[in-house]
């Protein structure tokens, strides 16, 4: 249907970011799936030579296939570009991700980025983050009282179960849990970003502030580029 349209379009102008000789930071979800396909097809084409680091171990396995060169973590790599969804994202381009499990990995990447450029359909932008659960990354040990915790804060924590038996819990490519906040409203981002990261066992939050340099957003069958 047409978000798919537009997740095609956003990842298709988002390839105009990127020049050979880039190191490329691939994102996760469903949005940069496409974008890492578009990608695929320009370096199989020899339109473009990069090396990328992808955000899960799906995005990896698919970066593979398309024939996409890989270069694994090692001191002072940076990336010059990393391209990566968002389930939430709002005026000042505050992002909110982790819908797919990744937000671990998706962060210590856009951390070692120059560049973070968001990728989405029109359903993605909101007035105020928080209507989609804001995910944690949480150690198993720590799970109680993590979910303690999140109660205590007005978030509603649900332990992510495993999408397809919904049998088992949910594991991060780290094999740690998931846990979903229903905050509803997030009023104070920075705040809360702050003391989700004060509850012991909490690996990451998916609030990303401040990271994003740019968001192209498909609206329909066209397209803006959006700035903090
Ligand atoms: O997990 C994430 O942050 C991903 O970017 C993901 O949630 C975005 O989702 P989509 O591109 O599949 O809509």
């Amino acid at each position: 249907e047409n978000l798919n349209q537009e997740k095609q379009l956003a990842a298709a102008v988002a390839l105009r970011w990127v020049r050979s000789g880039m190191r490329v930071g691939l994102g996760s979800g469903s949005t940069a799936a496409c974008f890492i396909r578009l990608l695929g097809d320009a370096v199989r084409e020899g339109q473009l030579q990069i090396e990328a680091t992808a955000t899960s171990l799906a995005s990896e396995q698919l970066a593979r296939e398309v024939g996409i060169p890989l270069v694994e973590p090692r001191r002072g790599l940076r990336f010059d570009l990393t391209v990566d969804g968002a389930d939430e994202l709002d005026g000042d381009l505050q992002l909110l991700k982790g819908g797919g499990g990744a937000l671990l990995r998706e962060k210590i990447v856009a951390a070692a980025s120059d560049y973070l450029l968001i990728i989405a359909d029109s359903s993605k932008e909101v007035i105020k983050l928080g209507q989609f659960p804001l995910p944690l990354e949480v150690v198993p040990f720590a799970l109680p009282w993590v979910l303690d915790a999140v109660a205590e804060l007005g978030g509603e924590p649900v332990l992510r179960m495993h999408p397809h038996t919904g049998a088992e819990p949910a594991h991060s490519d780290q094999g740690n849990l998931l846990v979903d906040c229903h905050f509803q409203v997030v009023s104070d981002a920075p705040a809360l970003a702050a003391h989700l990261k004060t509850i012991p066992g909490v690996v990451e939050h998916g609030l990303f502030l401040g990271m994003a340099q740019a968001a192209v957003v498909a609206r329909g069958t066209s397209v803006v580029v959006l700035r903090p």
